[in-house]
């Protein structure tokens, strides 16, 4: 039977991959065998992360370029054609987080956010389709949120971006699905990383309410994605389109339980 999660053969561009959950489902894409192209926007970041990435024996290619910035976007993907090969597998997972309370907030953090978790995606998607229907098939992964469907206190603008990305990923599936592109999301749940560590010590409250609500009891860990993205980027998921996969410890399946006494 042939494996059905084998990437061996494919491109795979990872956006935001120099650490965190990035980096992670980026070295699983490697590791079952994908040409890994990794992203970032800051050259010390980019050269520690291939340091990091060769330590693992990939052979990552980095490029540096803006992903809110259309015209270098769309130079960057002809660069990698070029130097690397086409694009089969995208994943949208740059974003960044501004934790104000709604009325505090500044429109420009609220436009700052929206661009890079939801017009990027977009930018992104857009420049890699071409040659992804050309070729007449390509995986894109949305990395969404728990804000794709809950809302939390100060976090209107991610959870904007992010609600945003989950139809996002629905409309480019009906659109493209015929390209046999399939998109899809992946929705983590609360995993322990650096855009978490604010909210993770110095006994932030919220680190024992996300131990309490989460079923399984623990924050995540970054391999953790690696199931859902390899599944998602293979032949396995080529009649899947338009789903958010939800790796969230079965957060969303839950109203949660009272404190016992
Ligand atoms: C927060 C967290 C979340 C997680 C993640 C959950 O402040 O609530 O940062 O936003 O990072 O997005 O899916």
């Amino acid at each position: 039977m042939k494996n059905l999660f084998d990437l061996k053969g494919k491109v795979a561009l990872v956006t935001g991959a120099t650490h965190g959950l990035g980096m992670a489902m980026a070295k699983g894409l490697a590791q079952y065998g994908a040409t890994l192209v990794i992203n970032g926007h800051t050259p010390s970041k980019m050269e520690e992360a291939l340091k990091q990435y060769a330590a693992l024996g990939i052979d990552a290619k980095g490029y540096l370029f803006d992903v809110t910035d259309e015209k270098r976007v769309i130079e960057a993907i002809s660069k990698i054609e070029a130097e690397v090969g086409s694009i089969d597998i995208l994943v949208n997972n740059a974003g960044i987080i501004k934790r104000i309370p709604a009325e505090e907030m500044e429109i420009s953090d609220f436009r700052n956010v929206i661009d890079v978790d939801l017009v990027s995606p977009f930018i992104m998607s857009k420049s890699v389709s071409k040659s992804m229907m050309a070729k007449r098939g390509g995986k894109i992964i949305n990395i969404c949120s728990m804000m794709s469907e809950l809302g939390r206190d100060t976090l209107s603008a991610y959870a904007a971006a992010k609600g945003g990305l989950k139809m996002l990923t629905r409309n480019l599936a009906t659109e493209w699905a015929r390209h046999n592109i399939q998109v899809n999301g992946i929705g983590p749940g609360y995993f322990a990383t650096e855009q978490t560590s604010p909210i993770r010590f110095n006994g932030h409250p919220m680190n024992d309410f996300i131990i309490e609500r989460t079923p399984a009891g623990k924050w995540g860990d970054p391999d953790d994605l690696i199931g859902a993205v390899v599944f998602l980027s293979s032949k396995a998921s080529d009649f899947v389109n338009g789903q958010i996969l939800y790796v969230d410890g079965g957060i969303l399946a839950t109203i949660g339980k009272p404190r016992t006494a």
